[in-house]
């Protein structure tokens, strides 16, 4: 069905890989449309959780296709950047998490990508970076939106003038991912985080991510007004009313995300 993109479902998880090997998996159009529509057929019901990676163990994603970008003009580059953008931003409000396991160069594109998932781990061979000045273009998948709030206003503008990449040493350093482990064990790690995610609460989680987003950039008081009205949604689930009820006749808790 899809060219450019791997699906692999592992119980209440789903796997999605870019597959592009020539190019380091950069991203074109086309893999942006495909992503596009892997998201909006996405079963936020059955799936508890989604991990994103790359094809091979070089890269994860190499940025956006500068071959397809290079002859671009004024509108259309606008365009390209904000189908980008809106891919991710798609990501970043799926309601499952979303997890990058980045298995090799995340740059422009690919750390804007790794960026708007709601967690990133990587291989010790991972490399980050938003190297677009270099290019005469600036981040245009949302890396200045985002970059900064990860990681504090002067990292995200050092790593965006100078345009270096950081190893994953580096990264987990300055929090830009959460973990760093070996090529050969990073969808194990992967999937031992998504598993975990998917025995909670679904709609608790969801609520969780909602609230963790909206409340970012919200005034203090009205961040806390915000999630006491989502809490108090809580009480009406079928979820929480098990998860107590197992707590308090100290069983395991089942919950079918109603
Ligand atoms: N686009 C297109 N092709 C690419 C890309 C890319 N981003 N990255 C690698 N490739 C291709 C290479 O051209 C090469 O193709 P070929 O074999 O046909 O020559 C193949 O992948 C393998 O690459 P290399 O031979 O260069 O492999 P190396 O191991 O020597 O180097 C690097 C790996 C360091 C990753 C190197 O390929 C590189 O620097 N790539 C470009 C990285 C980059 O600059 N990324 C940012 C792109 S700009 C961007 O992402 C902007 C996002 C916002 C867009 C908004 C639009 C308006």
């Amino acid at each position: 069905m899809y060219n450019y993109i791997k699906i692999e479902e592992r119980q209440a998880v789903m796997i999605l890989t870019i597959s592009a090997p020539k190019s380091l998996n950069a991203l074109n159009s086309t893999i942006l449309d495909e992503m596009n529509h892997f998201l909006d057929h996405f079963d936020c019901n059955k799936y508890r959780c989604l991990i994103i990676t790359g094809d091979g163990e070089k890269s994860f994603v190499a940025g956006a296709d500068i071959s397809e970008m290079a002859n671009l003009n004024v509108p259309q580059g606008q365009t390209f950047g904000s189908h980008g953008a809106n891919v991710f931003r798609k990501i970043e409000t799926l309601h499952v998490p979303v997890i990058a396991a980045v298995n090799g160069f995340a740059l422009g594109g690919g750390c804007e990508l790794a960026m708007a998932c709601d967690i990133r781990i990587c291989s010790d061979n991972a490399r980050f970076g938003q190297p677009e000045v270099g290019l005469g273009i600036i981040p245009g998948f949302s890396g200045t939106v985002r970059l900064a709030r990860l990681v504090g206003m002067g990292m995200a503008k050092q790593l965006i003038y100078t345009g270096k990449a950081i190893k994953a040493d580096e990264a987990l350093r300055i929090g830009l991912v959460n973990a760093v482990v070996s090529q050969a064990e990073l969808m194990d790690k992967a999937l031992e985080l998504a598993n975990q995610i998917a025995a909670n609460a679904p709609l608790a989680v969801k609520a969780a991510k909602l609230c963790i987003n909206a409340e970012y950039d919200m005034p203090m008081d009205e961040a806390i007004t915000y999630e006491s009205g989502i809490f108090g949604h809580c009480f009406a689930t079928e979820d929480q009313k098990n998860g107590m009820k197992a707590f308090l006749n100290k069983e395991k808790p089942v919950f079918n995300g109603k």
